[in-house]
């Protein structure tokens, strides 16, 4: 552990013996930029809300968050950007797109790593989803919670997706990462890669034919009006990750620290339940939408599986294989294996 991490960590532990005893010296009057890319009406902005309520309510209202959705203050990329630099203090979005900034990152988008919600928490919350969360430490960022983005499921508007071979040509939006870029690649569809911020112009344009996102976004963000064909692959886990400016934390007092990792987890708990409960609805409700949804058939469902796993020896060598193998051995754990 370098000194710097080995300080936040200690500074964080520290925070919580002294937690109950913060006053209001101790916090300071500050105003926090907190950036996403969803609409406010969406699983991510109401965590968002009821972490700007809980930040508010344990500071005294000292500090105060300005919640800003609807990629308003940039996409993904260029919040993390503005992180780094200081110009904004906090910002929610997904692993996927820090990849660029911390190659351990890619690790959460191996295709099929997670078989449901409950091992992606047991991973996400466990050693190897803090060590690959404090890898960002060393880019400008400290990474706070885990929150739930989703399994992803595939849409497009050309035709039904139910062979491997349907995929042939269709153009398809990816997130700006090679694993995403590779995987829809190796699986014959023509992957290109956007900011969520352009996306839903870029299917209203036909200047792509789909995209791939949990049930949630596609219903938040209103893809529904501008993709008829929904199938159901489950094909990854996204995790979103709340991430602050590294420049600003190192200015927090430990209680105002604690302020905002405690708020992070308590949002995060009920962001998950809440983005659960959507999805459960999220199928029938899209079908009302008028989206034709499918099942891939277990069969075709294996092949896909087969296929993506050629992708898997590039992620292991760019993340590196000790942790491709922890991670692995964290999952057979979570499966009680
Ligand atoms: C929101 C994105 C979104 C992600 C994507 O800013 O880009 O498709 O799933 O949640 O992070």
């Amino acid at each position: 552990m370098k000194f710097k991490q080995l300080a936040i960590t200690l500074s964080v532990a520290l925070a919580t013996v002294a937690g109950g005893l913060a006053h209001a010296q101790d916090f300071k009057p500050r105003i926090i930029r907190f950036g996403y890319g969803l609409n406010e009406d969406s699983n991510q902005g109401r965590a968002v809300k009821l972490f700007a309520q809980e930040v508010e309510k344990a500071s005294g209202g000292k500090m105060r968050v300005r919640a800003i959705g609807a990629a308003a203050l940039g996409s993904d990329v260029q919040m993390q950007q503005a992180l780094i630099g200081g110009a904004q203090e906090m910002m929610v979005g997904s692993t996927a797109t820090l990849v660029g900034i911390t190659k351990e990152m890619a690790i959460w988008d191996t295709p099929f790593l997670f078989n449901n919600a409950q091992e992606a928490d047991a991973v996400l919350d466990g050693p190897v989803g803090q060590k690959v969360m404090d890898k960002l430490q060393e880019k400008g960022l400290v990474g706070l919670a885990y929150w739930e983005n989703g399994f992803r499921n595939l849409t497009n508007n050309k035709h039904a997706v139910a062979k491997l071979e349907d995929l042939d040509g269709i153009k398809l939006r990816v997130m700006q990462n090679n694993v995403f870029i590779d995987s829809f690649k190796t699986l014959g569809a023509n992957a290109v890669p956007l900011p969520f911020s352009e996306l839903f112009t870029a299917l209203e344009t036909k200047t792509v034919d789909g995209q791939e996102n949990p049930y949630n976004t596609i219903l938040s963000s209103k893809f529904y009006e501008v993709q008829k064909y929904l199938t159901v692959t489950n094909h990854v886990y996204s995790p979103w990750i709340v991430t602050v400016s590294k420049k600003w934390w190192d200015q927090l007092s430990a209680a105002e620290r604690k302020v905002l990792a405690d708020a992070a987890k308590v949002s995060r708990d009920f962001e998950r339940k809440d983005t659960r409960a959507e999805a459960d609805k999220a199928l029938a409700e899209l079908k009302g939408k008028g989206m034709q949804i499918n099942q891939l058939s277990p069969a075709e469902a294996n092949r896909m599986r087969d296929k993506l796993s050629a992708v898997n020896a590039g992620i292991a060598s760019n993340v590196g294989e000790d942790l491709w193998k922890e991670t692995q051995a964290a999952v057979a754990k979570a499966r009680g294996g």
